[in-house]
Order: structure tokens, then C-alpha cells, then sequence
């Protein structure tokens, strides 16, 4: 790894089994195989949106290890520190669409025991993180285990070091961890992150924040000096200092939200890196979450740079 990373990210990844067709899993005959887990997810959004991206995760040693490493070079994410292993199975999910609401989704996980929960502290390798402008973890990897908790930490200290930038996305997965202990965790965190990502509904859940004004600000008084807070078709704020924009979601038809926060999160960070104004930041973020609600799998609806742009050009003429 010789060039600098703009951004890495730490997490479990795990193979997606969505459902073809829409309602209760029972009825569903059959599934297409994606890659996916939140963090990688990330990676790749940023790396195709033309960051220097790296994921860092344990695999198992079997096929659908082989398959997420594949997925994640073929979209130009480094994985020169990810680790393979003996320590279990490369974990798995089952995706349940359009049920019982239109255009919701739900994760069923077959994770417990697997290779990415894992992780140890003393598998990461300091250089590799400190070579990254700036690191990104969510709550999922808080949660999965005690193991993955303490390498998200070491990989924090690592990079606060270093003087690299925090991101953190709250994430919170009800079937991994209950709302008293998921808060406990993030609390702890939060006073060390920069930036911070959160869904409106976990902030409601975890924080008592009943708009998004007020979740921005009980995320703010915790520590991170920028914070996005997202709604799902109403759009996110983002939250600079004092400053407070607001981004629009685009009415697309939805196929499968899933893994949408985590190409907007992908899109922050490259505004951020990258200089963005703030407006556009989030205009464009909105955008690219909003692209991934269309298709199947958590980032194959993530924009180019060069489509984003042209995406734009169509999305902002006043009709
Ligand atoms: O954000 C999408 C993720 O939720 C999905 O890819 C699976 O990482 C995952 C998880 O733990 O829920």
C-alpha cells in the first residue's frame, strides 16, 4: 500500500441473500447472492465515487470469503489488511423486501460464531490505518463483539493519533443489542468521533429526540462537531458548527433500502475530504442514498462521480 487512503473502514462484511421477489421470506423462492455489511458497503460507495478506499474485516476461509474479497477488488477497495481465518464462517443474512410494508426491508442475520465478528485488535495494522485520512465504523461493529468493539477502538486511538479524522454511523440494529447497552457504547464513542451519522428513528430510540433538529442537537452536545441525521424519503440534515442544511430525497421507486445510509455516509465523507460546501454535501448524498433505494443489493445503485454529476444536472432543473 504505497499511495495514501482517504478513507478505511472496519466491520463485519457478510453475503447478502435478498429475495428476488417481495413478501414474507416463507413464500420467497429464490435469492440473489450480493456482498455487503455496512462498512464495506461504505468503501466501496467512496471508492466509487473516486476515494482512495480500504476495507478492513476478517473473513472465513471459504468460498463466500473469496467472493466478498472479489467483490470488493473488482469495485477498487483496497483489502490488503484484511485478514482471513480460521475462526469461523464468513457470516451470512437473508434480505425479506416489500413486507409487511411496500418498499421496506428487513435483515435476518445467520452471523453468530462467524469470522468477521472476530476480529482482534492485534490483527490491525497501525501503518495501514494511519496512512488513512480518516477512518469509519458504526455501531454494528460495536455490537457484533466484545472482539470487534476492542479492534474498533484501537483502530479509533490509532487514527486520532495520527491526527486522521473519526466517522462514526450509530447504526443501530435491534437484533444485536438492546437500546440500553447500544446506548452505553456510543456514548462512550461519541466524545471521540468527528463526525457523526445517525438515522432520525435511532436517535429517537437511543437519545429521546422526537425531530431532527433535536436529534442533531443531542448528537452534537456528545462530542462530534459534524452530524448528519437522516429520514429516510424526508431527506437528512447536516450539521456543520452551527451551520444546518437540509437535503431532499429523490422520489424514486423503492426496490430495497438497505445499505442506503451507508452510500450517503460514503458521499459525506467525500464532501468533507473533498472540500464540499456544505449544500452540496448533503444535495448530493441525498442523492446517491436515495439511487441506491432502486436497485437490489446494498451499492450497486451507487453513482460514478461523472454519473452523479450528470444525475444531478437532471435531478435540480425546476420543473
Ligand atoms: O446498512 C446495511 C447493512 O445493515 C447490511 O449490509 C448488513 O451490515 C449489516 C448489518 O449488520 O446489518
Amino acid at each position: 500500500m504505497s499511495e495514501r487512503l482517504d478513507l478505511v473502514t472496519l466491520g463485519e462484511a457478510l453475503v447478502q441473500l435478498n429475495a428476488t421477489s417481495t413478501g414474507p421470506l416463507r413464500h420467497v423462492h429464490r435469492f440473489e447472492k450480493h456482498a455487503a455489511g455496512s462498512e464495506l458497503n461504505t468503501a466501496i460507495a467512496a471508492a466509487r465515487l473516486g476515494l482512495r478506499a480500504g476495507w478492513i474485516g476478517k473473513l472465513g476461509r471459504d468460498e463466500f470469503g473469496e467472493f466478498i474479497l472479489a467483490c470488493a477488488r473488482a469495485e477498487g477497495v483496497d483489502v490488503s489488511a484484511v485478514v482471513s481465518g480460521d475462526a469461523g464462517p464468513t457470516g451470512l443474512f437473508f434480505i425479506q423486501r416489500g413486507f409487511p410494508w411496500p418498499g421496506s426491508s428487513s435483515s435476518i442475520y445467520y452471523r453468530r460464531g462467524s469470522a468477521g465478528s472476530a476480529l482482534e485488535a492485534g490483527e490491525l495494522e497501525a501503518d495501514y490505518l494511519s496512512s488513512a485520512r480518516a477512518l469509519h465504523f458504526t455501531g454494528i461493529s460495536l455490537a457484533v463483539s466484545p472482539r470487534l468493539r476492542a479492534a474498533c477502538w484501537e483502530a479509533l486511538k490509532t487514527v486520532r493519533e495520527r491526527g486522521g479524522l473519526v466517522s462514526f454511523d450509530v447504526n443501530f440494529r435491534r437484533k444485536l443489542w438492546d437500546a440500553d447497552e447500544a446506548r452505553t457504547e456510543i456514548e462512550a464513542v461519541l466524545p471521540s468521533v468527528d463526525v457523526v451519522f445517525c438515522a432520525l428513528a435511532d436517535a429517537t430510540t437511543l437519545f429521546g429526540a422526537a425531530t431532527a433538529d433535536e436529534a442533531v442537537q443531542a448528537l452534537r452536545a456528545r462530542g462530534p462537531t459534524r452530524v448528519v441525521v437522516t429520514d429516510g424519503s424526508d431527506g437528512a440534515l447536516l450539521a456543520v458548527g452551527d451551520r444546518v442544511v437540509r437535503g431532499t430525497a429523490m422520489p424514486v421507486p423503492v426496490v430495497d433500502p438497505t445499505g442506503a445510509g451507508d452510500a450517503l455516509a460514503a458521499t459525506v465523507l467525500m464532501g468533507l475530504l473533498r472540500g464540499w460546501d456544505p449544500e452540496e454535501t448533503i444535495r448530493r448524498a441525498c442523492i446517491v442514498g436515495s439511487m441506491v433505494c432502486a436497485v437490489l443489493g446494498d451499492y450497486e445503485g451507487v453513482p460514478t462521480s461523472e454519473q452523479l454529476a450528470a444525475i444531478e444536472d437532471v435531478t435540480w432543473v425546476e420543473r
